[in-house]
């Protein structure tokens, strides 16, 4: 019998030599290999959900075959071993985004939850009808309609910071909106539909020194960028585990501990209880306060795996690539005749936007696919982005480590074909 902690508790990967030929890691991503609509797949939406190396998956299978049950509760073996895997993935989430404390990893659904988390109960905590939130142009509608709820509930009033016609931030108009009003500031560290990498460091300072809590959706930055919640100095972050080459269904808060510790529990249940009695309850310490009910033991197995599995490649070698991928479909996509970028600020990562104005999005997306090519078309969940350029939508094509030049040039082929049916 295999009683299997190894794969509990797999000791980190991390201290190998870190990969830096990123064109080999390609091999990693089973998915990649195959044939759509008898064309090699081309899997350039990434921001809308990244692809899982083997090792995430082998992780999960591992843990489902031989270590699963509910976890903190139960004294028998398995218990124990899915409780070590659960936690050991927090270990790896605190060291991933550099927290001080693993009791200010809170586990998720995703970003979408975390954010709601933060919104619902520092808002409960925190917001009165004087009371302001500033949020940017450019946030995901899960940057977005959280704090429209929670000003509604409390009758604080919602801002939004305004961008350039490049899609950056206005910093300078960013902080003429910072008054003695704003308790909350919500600001995305990379915009999903533009690309755009907003200077959350420079940010949370300005933010703070009005007197704001920070808040930063780390979606879109996690898989590019590395993270550091205390060189940032922002109070909250948020991101998604299959955002990151991890699964769906898991993601994290790091919340500051002196607030986490103040704010009431988002949900309630099992798990984050000490005492019920049917007339109230006292709470359990963190992270646990925040993490009713059974959570998605799997998931965080396949967020540690997928943290382990980032921490095997050499984090400069993977942003050069990603970077210079960035400029080569900038420089191939800007000398199609009729398209134009959306999102052209000086520091992105990951995502072009485009459009043109004789063909819509969704027929681009179409033909691409017929050719093997996957990219998103919509409003990318940034309606008010849309607005702000005049769009009703973009064609999205978006990078992972496991891209290359070929995956370009196979975009670039694609859109000529588009450009042929059409015009
Ligand atoms: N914030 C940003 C910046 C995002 O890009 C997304 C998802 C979210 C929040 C929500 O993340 P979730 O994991 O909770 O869903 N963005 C996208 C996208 O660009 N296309 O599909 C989902």
């Amino acid at each position: 019998m295999n009683s299997d902690m190894s794969s509990a508790t797999p000791t980190s990967i991390s201290e190998r030599h870190p990969i830096t030929n990123i064109e080999a890691l390609r091999a990693d991503f089973p998915i990649l290999d195959q044939e759509v609509h008898g064309k090699p797949l081309t899997y350039l939406d990434s921001a809308a959900s990244a692809q899982r190396p083997q090792s995430v998956i082998d992780a999960m299978v591992r843990h489902e075959q031989r270590n699963h049950a509910n976890i903190h509760r139960g004294v028998h073996e398995l218990s124990q071993r899915s409780t070590d895997a659960y936690e050991h993935a927090r270990d790896l989430a605190r060291a991933f985004v550099n927290a001080p404390s693993r009791s200010e990893i809170v586990f998720t659904r995703g970003t979408t939850e975390s954010i709601n988390l933060v919104a619902a109960s520092l808002g409960r905590m925190s917001l009165s009808a004087s009371d302001e939130v500033l949020i940017t142009q450019m946030e995901h509608h899960s940057n977005i309609v959280p704090w429209q709820l929670i000003c509604q509930q409390t009758g604080a009033r919602l801002l939004a910071a305004p961008m350039t016609q490049s899609g950056e931030l206005d910093v300078e108009a960013f902080s003429r909106k910072l008054t003695e009003r704003t308790k909350i500031v919500a600001i995305g560290h990379v915009s999903n539909a533009l690309g755009t990498i907003n200077p959350v460091k420079e940010l949370t300072a300005i933010a703070h020194d009005a007197g704001a809590i920070v808040v930063v959706d780390g979606a879109q930055a996690a898989p590019h960028l590395p993270i550091d919640v205390q060189d940032i100095d922002c109070d909250f972050y948020a991101l998604s585990g299959h955002k990151m080459y991890g699964p769906t269904g898991i993601g994290l808060l790091y919340g500051r501990e002196t607030l986490l510790d103040r704010m009431p529990p988002y949900q309630g249940g099992g798990e984050m209880i000490l005492t019920v009695t049917i007339e109230s309850s006292t709470y359990s310490e963190l992270p646990h306060k925040f993490e009713a009910g059974t959570p998605n033991i799997t998931g965080a197995v396949g967020l540690g795996a997928a943290i382990d599995y980032l921490a095997t490649i050499d984090p400069k070698a993977r942003i050069d690539h990603e970077d210079r991928l960035l400029e080569l479909a900038t420089a191939e996509l800007s000398r199609i005749p009729g398209l134009r970028i959306v999102g052209t600020a000086k520091r992105k990562a990951g995502v072009l936007s485009f459009v043109f104005d004789d063909i819509h999005a969704h027929d681009l997306g179409t033909i691409l696919d017929r050719e093997g090519v996957a990219i998103r078309t919509g409003h990318h969940c940034a309606m008010p982005v849309m607005d702000f350029f005049c769009v009703p939508a973009t064609a999205r094509a978006s990078l992972g480590l496991y891209n290359n030049a070929d995956d370009i040039h196979r975009l670039v082929g694609g859109l000529h074909r588009a450009l042929e049916l059409f015009r």
